[in-house]
């Protein structure tokens, strides 16, 4: 390591979820590379399951007196936490992940702690941004938070402009693009059609095999991924995959069903690690409503899958449209259909655009380039307090 060690706060939400993945993707980079991290959170965040040295968890526990019960004191605990941390731990940085509510959550940190509070670094992720935007009683205090952060961060030029545009920022607040990465070690391609063998016992060697993997909002519109899946089956041989679990998940299940797509669909529920079902797949369907980057995109371009995704929000600064995927009108199914067909019926085509997708995931989404670009901004920050 060139530089001396760093002691980190990592805040982030611990559900499956971009935000929580790269956050804790930072956070166990930055343990490779010689810091010590500490990860504030109401549970150990999804990935952090892999023992590493360096790493520490810290629970955020609310309270369950009767008085408070269901007040939403989460914020408060989760600052007295960072509080704590930041003194026994020697914290050079708090590096917070999604706005709502952990931006004020370190903001109030800091203001308890007083002088020689560490320096914030708040992340925005997207739904944050819409959320505070769309919502006036969280806005005050989020958007003083960004401005009172040390560093603030997107994962796109669309969720930057975003921000200023609807948290009614000065154009000249500091708001660095790092986008998000990939590993693309454990995200690469390779054979891997025989996890399917158990869901689609009768799957033929010539199907089309789509796949789609989200949280299960309804900004992710699973009704467009099971309207065109249905369109294309209806023309040649094909199988769905569905990874993820939410709101919307009983109601496509149900929906599936009613459709006599039940032995063409399989929904595999929440799941660790999205790579060895990727492998499986041929095509990824991401028709979301917005995206500010697309974490689900960049994951199946490393394992070398074409992606077909809306042309929305940030999702264009990872998918190129004809080379790695293609990009969509969001909500025009037909075209969806007609992409997807034309290229299951262009097996090289669809070949060459795999090696593409990989290529730029590798070349433009490095894992390696962006922690480079984190671990840059906490020298900077760290050093010039
Ligand atoms: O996609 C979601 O709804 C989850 C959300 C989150 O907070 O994890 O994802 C957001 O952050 C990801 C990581 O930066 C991005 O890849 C997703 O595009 C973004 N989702 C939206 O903007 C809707």
């Amino acid at each position: 390591m060139s530089g001396r060690r760093l002691s980190i706060a990592i805040t982030c939400f611990p559900t499956i979820g971009g935000s929580g993945i790269v956050a804790t993707e930072i956070g166990l980079g930055m343990a490779r590379r010689g810091h010590e991290v500490h990860f504030v959170s109401a549970e150990v965040p999804v990935r952090l399951d892999r023992a590493t040295d360096g790493v520490f968890f810290h629970e955020v526990r609310t309270g369950e007196h009767a008085a408070i019960a269901g007040s939403g004191t989460y914020p408060l605990a989760l600052c007295s936490r960072l509080v704590e941390v930041a003194t026994y731990a020697e914290i050079d940085v708090m590096h917070v992940h999604y706005a709502v509510p952990h931006a004020a959550a370190a903001w109030m940190a800091r203001e308890v702690i007083g002088p020689g509070a560490p320096p914030l670094i708040t992340t925005l992720h997207g739904t944050d941004i819409t959320l505070v935007a769309a919502d006036p009683s969280y806005l005050p205090v989020t958007r003083h938070a960004i401005l009172r952060s040390d560093a603030v961060t997107t994962p796109s030029r669309f969720l930057r402009d975003e921000t200023l545009k609807r948290l009614q920022l000065p154009p000249s607040t500091p708001i660095e693009v790092i986008s998000n990465f990939v590993d693309a070690e454990r995200y690469a391609p390779g054979p891997n059609r025989h996890c399917l063998r158990r869901l689609f016992p009768d799957l033929g060697t010539d199907e089309l095999v789509l796949m789609h993997a989200s949280n299960f909002r309804p900004l992710k519109r699973l009704d467009d991924v099971v309207a065109i899946f249905a369109a294309v089956a209806a023309t040649r041989p094909a199988r769905l995959l569905l990874v993820g679990d939410g709101p919307e998940r009983s109601r496509v299940e149900a929906e599936v069903r009613s459709a006599s797509l039940g032995s063409r669909v399989a929904l595999v529920g929440r799941q660790e690690s999205c790579a060895d079902w990727l492998r499986a797949a041929d095509l990824f369907l991401l028709p979301s409503e917005t995206e500010s980057f697309g974490l689900a995109a960049l994951e199946a371009m490393a394992c070398g899958v074409p992606v077909l995704a809306s042309d929305v929000g940030g999702l264009a600064e990872v998918v190129v449209d004809g080379v790695g995927g293609r990009l969509l009108p969001m909500g025009d199914r037909a075209a969806f259909v007609q992409a997807t067909l034309a290229l299951a019926a262009d097996e090289d085509g669809r070949a060459a655009m795999g090696v593409a997708a990989r290529r730029r995931a590798v070349e433009h989404f490095g894992q390696r380039e962006m922690l480079d670009r984190y671990e840059a901004l906490y020298r900077k920050i760290t050093s010039t307090l």
